[in-house]
């Protein structure tokens, strides 16, 4: 039988998760995040009063989960290692307990054929880490390479695939700009300082992973491209400068090795640069990443201004530009982000033209459902919207693919259903529900669908 949508050989099938997310933080020993930490201070900043303690419980149930991934056909997954549970406090003590636990699941995937991927920070920074300055002190990136180091022993012989950080610019953005994330500073300088050493943090462990050991190391960026409502020069504008601080702000010094110069000059001309050490710029430049990973959720529509910033407000990003919203666009209307499945397509043509083509694959991309359980039926979730969904962007990467990037899989956000952040279990991303009393485990629709795909290494539309 022929496949419409054949994928190239090998092609990586898979989910990602992270540890906060999934493990459940008083399971085993851990150290402290600041998700703990904030929850334990201001529990109703959390959707429902839920903290990261009430997870999907992967700690105790890894192995059945494992057992169900290889049911629907992955290949590939990718977990994020907790480093407030490998070295409680940051520095110093590895807790064995932890060193088991990441041991055994990492050698539980492998003995099912799923090639683990492994993750070392998803924006669950250690309290104590926190409390040193977190990303804004060179004291803590040196710590975080460290952990790193400890990682790659322990693990190195058996994970192949690491990465150094999922999505940087969302500790920045939730914890230095907007708000939404602890330690809830507000202030573009600090800011645009956690972001560039978040990248000498990544480039340090970059240089120490190709010094020691021989598998690929890369990072996870949250690409979402920025489309200008029109094509006159203040929205080109704008959108460009959205997609300057957002997109390459990460990308090119993890891909080139550089920040971009008109990055540069923005933040020069605003007096924003941040501060530097005579070294950094060869670090950058010599440790750039062996793959990308790509989260794409939607896009970002961008217009010019209306108004002018008032120039005694402080200095924000969106001095620059404001969010559009487009008539006619489509929407998730069980979550309220747009759908765009074309927007996959434009970050992997500009990563082919513009990033040399750089190895990639899209490690997140998925469909959050509030109330999913309107969905039931015969007690499965029957969510064709997560299939349409999921088809909708594949036809597009396979597009991509025909068209010479080099895009090597695609894995959902998320095996099962489970904590998030700020929204707890309010939008359901799994191919698995859990139900949140019990722990149970029930295969959605769009499993079976998946497993399918997987067989085939493509689908028929
Ligand atoms: C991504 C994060 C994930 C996950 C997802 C869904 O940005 O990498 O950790 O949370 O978004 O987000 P939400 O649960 O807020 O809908």
């Amino acid at each position: 039988m022929t496949v419409e949508y054949q994928f190239p050989e090998g092609f990586w099938w898979g989910s990602a998760a992270s540890a906060t997310q999934m493990e459940g933080s008083r399971n085993g020993v851990s150290g402290e995040t600041i998700w703990d930490h904030w929850f334990e201070n201001e529990p109703n900043r959390f959707f429902d009063g839920v903290g990261p303690h009430q997870t999907s419980d992967f700690y105790n149930r890894y192995k059945e989960d494992i057992r169900n991934m290889k049911k629907i056909g992955h290949n590939t997954f990718r977990l994020s290692l907790s480093w407030a549970r490998l070295i409680p406090g940051g520095q110093g003590e590895v807790n064995q307990e932890a060193v088991s636990f990441y041991s055994d699941v990492i050698d539980e995937l492998l003995a099912h054929d799923i090639e683990p991927f492994v993750n070392l920070f998803h924006f669950d920074m250690p309290i104590e880490m926190q409390n040193k300055g977190g990303w804004e002190s060179r004291e803590v990136i040196a710590a975080y390479v460290d952990y790193a180091k400890i990682a790659f022993d322990l693990f190195g012989d058996r994970v192949k695939t690491w990465f150094t950080f999922n999505e940087p610019i969302v500790p920045v953005e939730g914890g230095y700009l907007y708000d939404f994330h602890y330690p809830n500073v507000v202030d573009a300088r600090r800011a645009i300082q956690v972001a560039y050493h978040t990248m000498i943090a990544h480039a340090k462990v970059v240089e120490f992973y190709h010094q020691e050991q021989d598998g690929k190391i890369g990072i996870v960026l949250n690409l979402t491209p920025s489309y200008p409502r029109s094509q006159n020069p203040a929205d080109l504008k704008a959108s460009h400068i959205c997609d300057l601080f957002f997109n390459r702000s990460f990308l090119d010094p993890a891909v080139k090795g550089e920040y971009p110069e008109d990055l540069i000059s923005l933040l020069e001309e605003h007096g924003h640069l941040p501060e530097t050490q005579p070294e950094d710029k060869d670090l950058l430049k010599n440790h750039i990443v062996d793959l990308l990973g790509v989260n794409y959720y939607q896009p970002r529509r961008v217009k010019a201004k209306d108004h002018l910033p008032n120039p005694y407000s402080p200095f924000m990003p969106d001095w620059f530009f404001d969010n559009y919203e487009m008539p006619g666009r489509k929407m998730n209307p069980y979550r309220g982000w747009e759908i765009y499945e074309k927007g996959i397509y434009d970050i992997m043509i500009n990563l082919r033209d513009n990033y040399g083509n750089i190895e990639s694959f899209i490690s997140e991309n998925g469909m959050g459902v509030q109330d999913e359980d309107r969905f039931l039926k015969d007690g499965r979730i029957e969510d064709d919207y997560r299939i349409d969904f999921i088809s909708g962007h594949l036809k597009w990467l396979h597009k991509a693919a025909q068209e010479g990037c080099n895009v090597k899989g695609y894995h959902l956000w998320t095996f099962m259903d489970n904590w998030s952040w700020m929204n707890a279990y309010k939008n359901r991303y799994g191919f698995y529900s859990v139900d949140i009393e019990t722990g149970e485990r029930t295969a959605k629709k769009s499993a079976s669908w998946f497993a399918d795909v997987s067989k085939q290494n493509g689908f028929n539309a």
